[in-house]
This record gives structure tokens, sequence and C-alpha cells, in this order.
């Protein structure tokens, strides 16, 4: 590895259960954590205003617009770091994209619209293709494959070719296996421990492995999402040590450091 991959900060705009004050609060929480996690060494930020987590209940195009626009817009008056829109929606996309963020994170590799290929060829920015079986609110009821790793491989790849042939730039592709998306704890270990031929693929590999659901099913302790950051340190060294060029965390600060002593002890080799 030369260097360190690049630290992905998760900003979530979705409605606080907690608030019921209204999206300003959400939108102010938001900017808020956004100025945190450039603080603490975000190297890009992905803005989300629709939750992919199973169960979770969809959004309008409106909505999601009307909740990640002004927090891009709040976070371009004040920094130039690069943001990403966590979006399957092309809508939305476009209209972050308008709004000053520099790329599209798409977890339905460009598959949710007739439109999205065509769309991310237009904005012309970076755009990451993540694997996932099935759609969010029933991926994990019972996810099956003969050979996971080939399959979320030619997936990848095919979804990678089918970009360039609707005008994506062949060097504004990433690519992303979708740990925890329709994956068993077993689906995600194979993944993990066969990433070399997922970056074989020739594409800049990124990896959400933060907080994620695997973590607690090796470690039955960790139910909350609060519990699983050393399950989280863990996973984010391995795939940085097996070539993952994006880390995308929730834990900036802590995922920093931990990918920073892992740089320096690789220099001394
Ligand atoms: N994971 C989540 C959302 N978006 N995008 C990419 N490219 N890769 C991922 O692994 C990924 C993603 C879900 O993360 P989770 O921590 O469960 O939810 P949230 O986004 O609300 O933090």
């Amino acid at each position: 590895m030369s260097g360190r991959p690049m630290v992905m900060g998760v900003v979530n705009v979705t409605p606080d259960s907690f608030s019921d004050g209204g999206r300003f609060f959400d939108r102010e929480t938001a900017i808020e954590h956004a100025r945190r996690l450039i603080a603490e060494g975000a190297d890009i930020l992905d803005i989300g205003g629709e939750s992919t987590r199973p169960g979770a209940a969809s959004v309008s195009a409106e909505e999601e617009i009307d909740r990640v626009v002004p927090v891009i817009e709040a976070i371009r008056t004040e920094s130039a770091a690069p943001l990403s829109i966590d979006t399957m929606k092309p809508e939305v996309a476009r209209a972050a994209r308008a709004a000053g963020a520099t790329a599209w994170n798409d977890v339905t590799a460009l598959g949710w619209a007739e439109d999205s290929m065509a769309t991310a060829a237009e904005l012309g920015c970076p755009v990451i293709l993540m694997h996932m079986q099935g759609e969010p609110r029933t991926m994990q009821d019972d996810p099956r494959y003969e050979d996971v790793v080939a399959e979320v491989r030619a997936f990848l790849l095919g979804r990678a070719e089918a970009a360039v042939a609707a005008g994506v730039d062949r060097e504004s592709i990433w690519l992303d296996p979708g740990i925890g998306f329709g994956k068993t704890l077993a689906h995600n270990l194979e993944l993990l421990r066969n990433l070399p031929r997922l970056t074989d693929l020739g594409f800049p590999l990124v990896m959400g492995v933060s907080r994620k659901r695997f973590i607690r099913a090796i470690d039955a302790t960790a139910q909350s999402v609060d519990d699983r950051l050393g399950g989280s340190l863990a996973a984010a060294l391995w795939c940085a040590a097996h070539g993952a060029a994006v880390i995308r965390v929730h834990d900036v600060r802590e995922t920093v450091q931990a990918l920073s002593v892992l740089e320096a002890i690789e220099g001394g080799a």
C-alpha cells in the first residue's frame, strides 16, 4: 500500500427521532457534524438524506433534496472538501451536484432509475457503484450466492462496463462490494478475505464497514452501533492493508489515527 486510503466521513441528514423541532434542527446538526468530520481529518464527506438500513422507510426525491441541498450549500460556503451525495435517485444527484457535490455514491450501482447511467455521464463526476442483492427493505431476509466473490466481482465489472458504455469516464468509476447489503456474516467475511480479487478489476475500491451489523454477528455484546468502534477499526485496517482506496466511516478521528499508525509501521518496512 502506498499512502493511506482516503477517509470518507458519513453525514446523515435524516430526521432525528428526539427532535420535534423540524428540519432546521436536523440540518444544523448535520452541518455541525460535517464541520467536525472535516476538522477530524475526513478526506471526503458522504451526505445522505435517505437511510438504506434494512426496514428503513423510503423518502421522495423532493424530500431528499430538501434535506441534503441546504447542507451541501452550507458546507460548500466554508470548505472545499470533496462531497459525495449518497442517493439512488438521479434527480437528487443532479440537485446535489448543482449545489456543489463532487461525486455520486449510488448503492444501486446506477440501477435504480432508467436514466441513472445517462445522468451520471451528464454530471461528469466520480461515481461509486455498489453491489447490493435485493433491495434495502428485504435484502437481509435470506441472501444466497453460489460464489459471493465471483458474483459480486462480475456484477461490479458489468456495471462499470455499462457505465463506460453510457458515457461515464472510466477514470471516474469507483467500486464497492456493499458490505452488509444482502449478505450474511459468511458472505461479508468472504468478500473481506478476497479484496485483491476486487482491486484487480483496476478501479479504486470503496469499503463501508463502519458500525455494520456483521460486527455484532461476531461480537454479540455489540448490540448498539456505539459499541462497534473496535470492530470498525479492525475492519478498516484490514481493508487498508489489502488495497482499499476509500474507507467510509462514522468515526473519522479514530479511523484516521488507526490508519496513520498502520501507515507509519508499513513505511518502516
Ligand atoms: N453503507 C451504507 C450507506 N451507503 N455507500 C457505500 N458506497 N458503501 C457502503 O457500504 C454504504 C453506503 C449504510 O451504512 P450504515 O452505517 O448502515 O447507515 P448510514 O449510511 O445511515 O450511516
